[in-house]
């Protein structure tokens, strides 16, 4: 089978299983993974104050599957480790599977290192998988005797110790539970239809006897928490939605809820996985993600996000405007990898100097990302994270319509005032030739007053020393269809991406462009598509670009042809799809860099 069919077939057979509703247009708190109607009690509470204002925590996916490591009966199945047992993964079944746990003994579990890992790399609290969709319970449960304390030599309640640890730290805690996937309970989705009896089984007997039940034991022996993360609503009725909630409000009513409990009854939104939005979204939200590319601890996953990419995907992420929770899977014998340790340990070095980045951080005025990095605010500053520094020492910042009162470069605490010019309604910063620090760098910039979103002309800019990126979420689209798609590679490692498709006859996608330097700029496309492709790119200047670059069936960048911008100011460029497949060819973005 060719890898484009099977990534199809893949991506429908999740999507069928996860059941989400259908994908949405750039409408970001109603996507697939739902959205949220913070309730005034919750907001007068406080409660959400830990989330909004800490930005940064940890996830953790541990159970039954971490075990296997992503090998089952001598064979790897690659993809995310917890769904190993799923049957479109190695398909063992439910006995097998729970005669695993007589092997599960994660003698190396140190929750007070877990606890401290997660302080030391900046994070503020930690989620942990409590029962993902195998059924199995990490946590001491009457409910059910599949569980790690009943189950497993181990005989230890890790959730208790994890609890402990993270108070002791200063650390929020809550846990993930999967409420409706349950693999190995009669009922659940995705389980056996009937009981051991051979009586057929509802999701009613499983939601009652085993959802319930184990919600009020992880709500009620674990003391105060600060979460209760639900995951792939898929059709639950809504009424059994409505009972678990309140379950969780009477029970911890100081826990916030994530919005994957379903029908838009959490306190805040969660976007999809591993999905780091390119515009910014209001409201309570957050990404998760993790740090190699399987949830779940498995063997041969070290494709580890270095401190940099950590780094860059939450400063974006706070600069959008959320939260990011970020994924390190445990082995079997309780251990994080220690590749991951390190670069969670080295990025908290940075974030401990630049607290002010990260933590109650507002978003960025700009409203998307910046050819050099992000930009983030606090009170009357505001804060450029340089992660691509400029090689000729100048930092063009676009569209500040209000006066700077100084500018400086930040070694942790130490200040050095830089100098900066304005031109055009762009401000230059002159910074010295080698970075201020690593993986970035930050400027302050102070003002009189906290930036307004008025402040700033959101225009895209064209930067003079760097590639700039249009993409095409920032269009505006005429006779085509601009919506993020959301597709898988590997099994359950999801890439998202705002793109336009569908053209039609005269059809085409507009972009404002503010230029600061006339002259000529290289031009690239990133698209995909099937058959012959022409596109056509022109300027309101008369500039036109017209080629054809290959088919492709991923997302590729080719290069166009050279584009002049004759006069400096705002400019428009215009794309159409002259041949090709309308359907099927998708524009994700035009990419531009001087030439000089
Ligand atoms: O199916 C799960 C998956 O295993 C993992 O737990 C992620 C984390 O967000 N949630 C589901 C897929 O969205």
């Amino acid at each position: 089978m060719k890898a484009g069919i099977f990534t199809i077939i893949v991506t429908v057979i999740m999507a069928g299983i996860f059941i989400y509703p259908a994908m949405s247009q750039h409408e970001p708190m109603n996507e697939m993974w739902g959205s949220s109607s913070p309730s005034n009690e919750a907001l007068k509470a406080g409660k959400e104050k830990l989330f909004d204002q800490g930005n940064y925590a940890m996830f953790i996916h541990w159970g039954l599957y971490s075990h296997l490591g992503g090998k089952w009966k001598g064979r790897t199945y690659y993809g995310i480790g917890e769904w190993i047992m799923n049957k479109n993964m190695a398909n063992i079944p439910v006995e097998e599977y729970k005669e695993i746990a007589k092997e599960f003994n994660p003698v190396s579990f140190d929750a007070r290192a877990i606890a401290r890992l997660a302080k030391d790399a900046g994070m503020k609290y930690i989620i942990i998988t409590s029962k993902h969709h195998d059924g199995f319970a990490m946590f001491h449960s009457k409910a059910d005797p599949f569980n790690i304390v009943d189950a497993t030599p181990f005989g230890r309640d890790p959730m208790k110790e994890l609890a402990a640890a993270c108070r002791e730290e200063g650390l929020g805690f809550g846990f993930y539970y999967s409420h409706n996937q349950d693999w190995t309970a009669p009922g659940g989705s995705g389980g056996p239809g009937f009981h051991p009896d051979g009586s057929p089984a509802t999701f009613e007997d499983y939601f009652y006897k085993k959802c319930i039940p184990q919600v009020r034991e992880i709500c009620t022996n674990y003391g105060p928490i600060d979460f209760v993360w639900f995951d792939t609503p898929g059709n639950m009725k809504k009424e059994l939605v409505v009972e678990l909630v309140k379950v969780v409000r009477e029970l911890q009513p100081g826990a916030m809820l994530n919005s994957r409990i379903g029908h838009n009854m959490g306190d805040y939104a969660s976007k999809g996985d591993m999905e780091v939005p390119p515009v910014n979204i209001e409201g309570l939200w957050e990404t998760c993600d993790t740090n190699n590319d399987s949830w779940s601890y498995a063997w041969y996953d070290n494709n580890f996000k270095n401190p940099k990419e950590i780094l860059n995907r939450l400063v974006s992420t706070v600069a959008r405007g959320g939260t990011y929770l970020f994924n390190v899977g445990p082995d079997g014998q309780g251990q994080i990898p220690e590749i991951g340790q390190r670069f969670l340990r080295e990025t908290g070095k940075w974030i401990q100097k630049y607290p002010q980045i990260v933590y109650a951080a507002g978003s960025s005025p700009w409203g998307r990302a910046l050819p050099w990095g992000d930009v983030t605010t606090k009170d009357q500053s505001v804060f450029l994270t340089i992660f691509d520094w400029p090689q000729d020492g100048k930092l063009y910042l676009p569209g500040l319509k209000k006066e700077i009162v100084s500018a400086s470069l930040l070694q942790g605490s130490l200040k050095t005032n830089i100098s900066f010019e304005t031109k055009q309604g762009w401000t230059i910063f002159d910074l010295p030739c080698q970075p201020a620090d690593a993986p970035a760098s930050v400027v302050e910039l102070s003002f009189d007053s906290a930036l307004q979103p008025d402040d700033v002309d959101k225009t895209l800019g064209l930067s003079p020393n760097s590639e700039s990126q249009l993409l095409a979420v920032f269009a505006e689209v005429n006779g085509a269809e601009s919506k993020t798609i959301r597709w898988m590679e590997k099994f359950g490692e999801w890439k998202h991406v705002s793109q336009i498709s569908k053209w039609s006859k005269g059809s085409f996608a507009a972009w404002t462009l503010d230029v600061l330097e006339p002259g000529y700029y290289n031009l690239e496309l990133r698209y995909k598509g099937s058959g012959k492709l022409v596109w056509n790119i022109t300027t309101d200047e008369g500039g036109t670009v017209q080629n054809q670059q290959a088919s492709t069936e991923k997302y590729h960048q080719y290069a166009m042809g050279i584009l002049e911008f004759k006069k400096p100011g705002k400019h428009v460029i215009n794309v159409s799809l002259v041949e090709g497949d309308p359907e099927a060819s998708s524009l994700e973005a035009i990419i531009l860099y001087p030439i000089n």
